[in-house]
C-alpha cells in the first residue's frame, strides 16, 4: 500500500487527529535532524508556503495545507527539487475527488485490483491501518474527497444514511485527520424504500423526507462532502419517472443538504442504453448535450455537473465532451477514470497523462471547478493491481492541484519516489510508462474506432461485439466503409462544439489522424494526410502496436524491479503480449474480410 511512499517506514500512529499532527509525525520520521517550522493560518487551506529558515524550513498553510506542504518538502527533496528559495502553492481545484465502485457485498464493479478497502458481507468493514495508509496516499498528492460506494448503489448500501450511519461516521474519523472528506453515491428512491409512495423531487414529503435525512447524515458527519448521484442513467432512477428535469432533482437534493454545505455531485452520464442499432438517427455521443445544455444555468449553487471527459464512456481516444465546452453558467467537474475499464483492466500498461494533457490542450481549465476519477483501488498487496498503474493514482492528484503539470516531469517524479533507479533505468521507464497509451490505442481500436472490446468485461477484442447491441455503441463497418459521419452532414454531433472544433474537426482532410473515424465515415481507399491509405494505416497501426508492445516487455525485464512487484509486472505483461497479438489478429481479419484488400507490405493476415 506505500507505493510512491516506500521511504515512509514508520506507520502513522491512530492516535493522531489533526492534518497539522500528521505533518508534524511525518516530518520528524522523514527528515531527522532537519528543523521544520510550522506555521498554521487557517485560512490559507489547502494552500501552503515552504521558505527556507535557520538551516531548516518554515511551512506555513492552512491546517490541510501544513499536510500537503509537508508531503510536498519531504517528495520534493527526494526528487532533488530545490527549496532553498521560497516557494507556495495553492490547488487549482478545492475538490479533488476519487469516486469507489465499491458494493457493500466487498465486489467492485471495473475493479482490477481485487476486493474493496471498505465493505464487506452487506456493511462497512475495514482494516483501519490499511484506512491510514490509504489516506496517507491520496493526502499525499492532494487529494481530498473519497466517494465510497458505487454509483450503481446496490442494496444495503442506503443503509449508509440510515442504519449504517454510525459506522460512516467511524469511517469518516478515520480520514479527517489525512484532510479527506468522504462522500456517498446515493439512490434516488431512496425515500420509497421504507417510508414513500413516490421519490418525486416536487412532493413536498419527498422533499422533507431528504431535509430530515440530511440533517441526520450531517448530525453524523459534519464535514461529510455530499452525495453523487447517477440519475435516470443505466436503469437507476431519478427524476424523469415523474416527468421532472435533472435540474428538479438535483435542485431537491441540493436544497436539503444546503445548511450543512454539503454539494451535489450530479452525472451526467444519461443516454439511451436501449437503443435499436437499425436506429442511424440516434447518436449517443449526443445525449449528455441534449440532456444538460438546456439546462445550463438552471441548477443551484451546491449542484456540480459531473462529465464524463469524452462524449462516449471512457473510450481510448475521444474528443473533449463538449458540455465541458458549453456550459458556461453551471459549475462542472471533469470525470476521468483510473480503473482500466477500457484500457487494459491493470493488466496492460496504460499511463493516462498524456491523454489527460490532450484534454486540457482543448478545456480551458477555468472551465471545471472539480475534477473527479474513478478509483483503481483495491484490497490486492499492491492496492492498486498492477505496480505500474499507480502512476495513473499519482499522477491525477498531480493534475487535480495543478493542471499545468508535465506530463513527463509527473512521471520521472513518481518514478523517482517509488523505484529508486539509476538516471538510464528511470529515464528508461519514465519513456515506456510515457509511450504506453498510444501503443495500447495502435494495437486495439485506433483512429477513433470505438467499442471493439468484448461486451461487457471489455477486455480483448471483439469488433462486432457491440454492433447489434442496445448501448449505441457502434462503428457500422461494412465492406466499403467504416466510422459515423458525425458532421452536419451526419448526425450533427459535431455542431455541439465552438466553431474552432468544428473546423479542426469537420474535415477528413484535415481532421486529426486519431479522431478521424470518430468524427468521419470513409471508405478503406481514403488516403490519409500522410498518404497511407485508411486500411493501410488500419493494418500498420495493428502490427506496430503489437511489435511495440514486445519492445515494451524486453525493456521491462531489463529494469530492476524489487520482488514481489517483478513478478507480478512480469506476469502481466506475458498477459499485454498475448492480448496485443489477439487484438492485432482479430481486428486486421475483421477488416480484411470485409474489404478484402491486402497489406501493402505483405505481413501475416489470417483469413
Ligand atoms: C458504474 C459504464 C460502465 C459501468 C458504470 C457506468 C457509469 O457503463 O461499464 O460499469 O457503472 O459506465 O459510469 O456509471
Amino acid at each position: 500500500m506505500k507505493l510512491w511512499l516506500n521511504q515512509l517506514t514508520r506507520e502513522v500512529p491512530a492516535d493522531l487527529r489533526t492534518p497539522a499532527e500528521i505533518a508534524r509525525f511525518e516530518l520528524a520520521g522523514a527528515l531527522p535532524g532537519k528543523k521544520v517550522t510550522l506555521d498554521e493560518q487557517p485560512a490559507l487551506g489547502d494552500s501552503w508556503t515552504i521558505a527556507p529558515a535557520d538551516g531548516g524550513f518554515r511551512i506555513s498553510g492552512g491546517n490541510t495545507g501544513l499536510l500537503y506542504a509537508a508531503y510536498r518538502l519531504i517528495t520534493g527533496l527526494l526528487c532533488g527539487e530545490d527549496f532553498s528559495v521560497r516557494v507556495s502553492s495553492a490547488p487549482k481545484y478545492s475538490l479533488r475527488m476519487v469516486d469507489c465502485w465499491d458494493n457493500p457485498d466487498g465486489s467492485i464493479e471495473r475493479g482490477y485490483s481485487g476486493r474493496s478497502l471498505f465493505f464487506d458481507g452487506g456493511r462497512l468493514s475495514y482494516d483501519p491501518s490499511r484506512i491510514r495508509e490509504l489516506g496517507r496516499l491520496l493526502a499525499s498528492v492532494g487529494l481530498n474527497v473519497l466517494c465510497i460506494n458505487n454509483v450503481n448503489v446496490r442494496f444495503p448500501a442506503q443503509l449508509l444514511l440510515e442504519d449504517s450511519l454510525p459506522e460512516l461516521a467511524s469511517l469518516a474519523d478515520l480520514f479527517r485527520p489525512f484532510g479527506i472528506r468522504l462522500m456517498v453515491s446515493v439512490d434516488f428512491s431512496q425515500p420509497m424504500r421504507r417510508d414513500l409512495a413516490t421519490s418525486d423531487p416536487l412532493d413536498p414529503a419527498v422533499r422533507e423526507w431528504w431535509k430530515r435525512t440530511c440533517a441526520r447524515v450531517w448530525a453524523a458527519v459534519p464535514d461529510l462532502a455530499g452525495f453523487l448521484v447517477k440519475a435516470d442513467s443505466e436503469g437507476q432512477p431519478g427524476p424523469y419517472a415523474y416527468g421532472r428535469t435533472h435540474a428538479d432533482g438535483a435542485n431537491m437534493l441540493a436544497e436539503a443538504m444546503a445548511p450543512f454545505g454539503g454539494k451535489v455531485v450530479w452525472r451526467c452520464f444519461v443516454y439511451n442504453c436501449k437503443q435499436d442499432w437499425r436506429d442511424t438517427k440516434t447518436d449517443r455521443p449526443m445525449a449528455a448535450w441534449e440532456h444538460y445544455a438546456p439546462l445550463d444555468g438552471a441548477f443551484a449553487g451546491n449542484v456540480i455537473l459531473q462529465v464524463k471527459h469524452g462524449p462516449f464512456d471512457f473510450q481510448v481516444r475521444e474528443p473533449l465532451s463538449p458540455l465541458l465546452l458549453g456550459m458556461k453558467k453551471t459549475a462542472l467537474a471533469m470525470e476521468l477514470q483510473l480503473a482500466q475499464e477500457y484500457t487494459g483492466h491493470q493488466i496492460d500498461l496504460y499511463t493516462m497523462i498524456p491523454m489527460w494533457k490532450e484534454l486540457y490542450e482543448e478545456l480551458p481549465p477555468d472551465n471545471v471547478t472539480a475534477l473527479a476519477a474513478v478509483s483503481n483501488l483495491g484490497n490486492d498487496a499492491v492496492c492498486t493491481g498492477h505496480p505500474l498503474a499507480a502512476v495513473n493514482l499519482f499522477a491525477y492528484g498531480m493534475l487535480a492541484w495543478d493542471p499545468g503539470i508535465g506530463a513527463r516531469e509527473t512521471v520521472t517524479r513518481w518514478a523517482r519516489l517509488t523505484w529508486h533507479f539509476a538516471p538510464e533505468q528511470e529515464r528508461s521507464l519514465v519513456s515506456l510508462l510515457l509511450s504506453s497509451r498510444a501503443v495500447y490505442e495502435k494495437y486495439t481500436a485506433t483512429l477513433g474506432l470505438c467499442w471493439m472490446v468484448n461486451p461487457h468485461d471489455h477486455y480483448g477484442p471483439n469488433p462486432s461485439g457491440y454492433e447489434y447491441d442496445l448501448w449505441g455503441t457502434y462503428h457500422r463497418a461494412n465492406r466499403d466503409a467504416v466510422g459515423i459521419d458525425r458532421t452536419a452532414a451526419g448526425t450533427g454531433y459535431l455542431l455541439q462544439y465552438p466553431e474552432e472544433l468544428r473546423e479542426k474537426y469537420g474535415n477528413p482532410g484535415t481532421c486529426p489522424d486519431l479522431y478521424l473515424l470518430f468524427f468521419h465515415r470513409l471508405p478503406y481507399t481514403f488516403v490519409m494526410q500522410d498518404g497511407r491509405t485508411l486500411i493501410q494505416r488500419i493494418y500498420d497501426d495493428h502490427f506496430e502496436g503489437a511489435e511495440e508492445a514486445e519492445r515494451m516487455s524486453e525493456t521491462l525485464s531489463a529494469l530492476p524491479f524489487p520482488e514481489p512487484e517483478a513478478s507480478i509486472i512480469r506476469e502481466r505483461m506475458e498477459r499485454q503480449l498475448r492480448n496485443a497479438r489477439e487484438w492485432r489478429d482479430v481486428v486486421n481479419t475483421f477488416f480484411h474480410r470485409l474489404c478484402g484488400i491486402p497489406d501493402a507490405r505483405g505481413r501475416r493476415i489470417y483469413d
